[in-house]
């Protein structure tokens, strides 16, 4: 026993800054949720609907902010706690759509800027026990979660609370003083924040701010090292995002957070992840039909693989719990090119050599000899693929997932790979080519 405890102690001390995120740096691929009273309304509210693009005039105009944007009253919009009431909510099925995908993390808005919990929260009854639903979400996914081995985290929007009365809300609103900020700060975010460590044990928490003037007030270096340290101290393995202050991080943040839907087109120097959504919004929007394609998708996530990053996909979930069809055939479709290609993803490294950005590059080690992913993520003009490799040291090419051998001529610093003749009209698949080094 007395062993036991003391490798369990020596296991949790072993975390620092630096391997707290050694799990983050090896999943790539994650999804996220948007879930809470928006959903209900799905995007349209008294007859008006949101339009379905993110932004306008340089504003997002997402569907989880339906209350901002199409001023709801605050008591109506309030009364959607009582239709929150997602019968056919299964986090078993959930989870396992994300594991089949190849995704190896996961997380879910525990409270948007609307400011209502997803969970029985003690500070406040604007929360899940308060609707016909009751159940405990976020403990099932935990569950299901430690189930099929993924990774668990929290976004949490810790600047704008729209419920509380000390909480930012968006620009163009009257604003708090920061004495009322510091109400709000005191009696919800950091109780909470406490609340969701100690219940739920989760390995990430996604905070969001976005470079507002408020922000710039409201989370200031001193109250974002406050949350920090709070993190730290009750749980030393959670990660915390870089928009826990989009205007100044700092350096104890464990990633960074890209833009909504930016994908950088060169390595990052720090971990980092995209948050991006199939379609416009990131909370249910029934009208929004921007599917992007599953090919599409998976070019982002190789794409941001090849520069060191991840990929966090969201899903808004329908008003009765279900995920949209649409979004679980991309899930799938994902997930059956993970089976066949995902050597390109998982363990491997980023090659940094100057290519088309049509071509992503990843490389692993296998018995000493260096594998090079070359993944087309854009089709080419024709079937030649040149890389700025060295003819002699290559062993062999081929197409991965067929192991079809390619040929391929060239020079010291220039090679060209012929790939199969009509390669070109394969517009909605992510080829990979993969180079064998000497
Ligand atoms: C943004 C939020 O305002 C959006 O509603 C969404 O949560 C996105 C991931 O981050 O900053």
């Amino acid at each position: 026993v007395m062993l036991l405890i003391t490798a369990t102690a020596a296991k949790a001390q072993t975390i620092t800054q630096a391997n707290r995120a050694d799990w983050f740096k090896e999943a790539k691929f994650g999804m996220f949720i948007h879930w809470g009273l928006y959903s209900v309304l799905g995007g349209t509210y008294n007859g008006h609907t949101l339009p379905d693009k993110s932004f306008k005039n340089g504003e997002s105009w997402y569907a989880e902010w339906i209350q901002q944007r199409l001023e709801v009253p605050e008591k109506e919009y309030r009364a959607l706690v009582k239709q929150f009431n997602h019968v056919n909510f299964d986090a078993d099925a959930w989870i396992k759509e994300a594991k089949n995908a190849g995704m190896k993390y996961f997380v879910i808005t525990s409270k948007h800027h609307d400011g209502f919990a997803l969970w029985d929260s003690k500070v406040s009854t604007y929360d899940i026990a308060s609707t016909p639903y009751k159940k405990d979400i976020l403990g099932e996914l935990a569950k299901a979660c430690k189930k099929y081995g993924l990774k668990y985290g929290f976004y949490y929007s810790h600047c704008e609370d729209w419920e509380h009365p000390g909480g930012a809300t968006p620009h163009w609103t009257p604003q708090k003083t920061d004495a009322q900020f510091e109400k709000y700060w005191r009696e919800k975010c950091l109780p909470q924040v406490t609340e969701l460590i100690q219940r739920y044990s989760p390995d990430l928490f996604w905070f969001d701010t976005w470079g507002d003037e408020q922000e710039k007030i409201f989370i200031s270096d001193k109250r974002r090292d406050e949350l920090i340290a709070l993190i730290r101290k009750q749980s030393p393995k959670t990660l915390i995002n870089g928009r826990i202050s989009w205007l100044n991080p700092g350096n104890d943040i464990d990633f960074l957070e890209m833009m909504d839907n930016d994908y950088p087109s060169e390595l990052q120097h720090r971990p980092w992840q995209t948050p991006a959504t199939m379609v416009h919004s990131w909370g249910w929007h029934a009208k929004d039909y921007n599917w992007k394609t599953a090919a599409e998708m998976i070019g982002y996530l190789v794409n941001n693989v090849s520069k060191g990053g991840n990929y966090l996909l969201n899903i808004g979930p329908k008003p009765d719990g279900t995920f949209p069809p649409m979004a679980i055939r991309r899930l799938r479709e994902m997930g059956a090119w993970m089976v066949t290609n995902s050597d390109a993803v998982y363990g491997a490294k980023p090659l940094v050599l100057k290519v088309p950005k049509e071509i992503c590059l990843t490389q692993k080690t296998i018995n000493g000899k260096q594998i090079i992913y070359a993944s087309i993520i854009n089709p080419l003009a024709g079937n030649k693929l040149s890389l700025p490799l060295d003819f002699s040291k290559i062993a062999s090419c081929s197409m991965f997932d067929t192991q079809m051998p390619l040929k391929y001529e060239g020079a010291a610093s220039d090679v060209t790979i012929s790939l199969p003749e009509n390669i070109a009209a394969m517009r909605d698949e992510v080829q990979v080519i993969q180079i064998e080094m000497k």
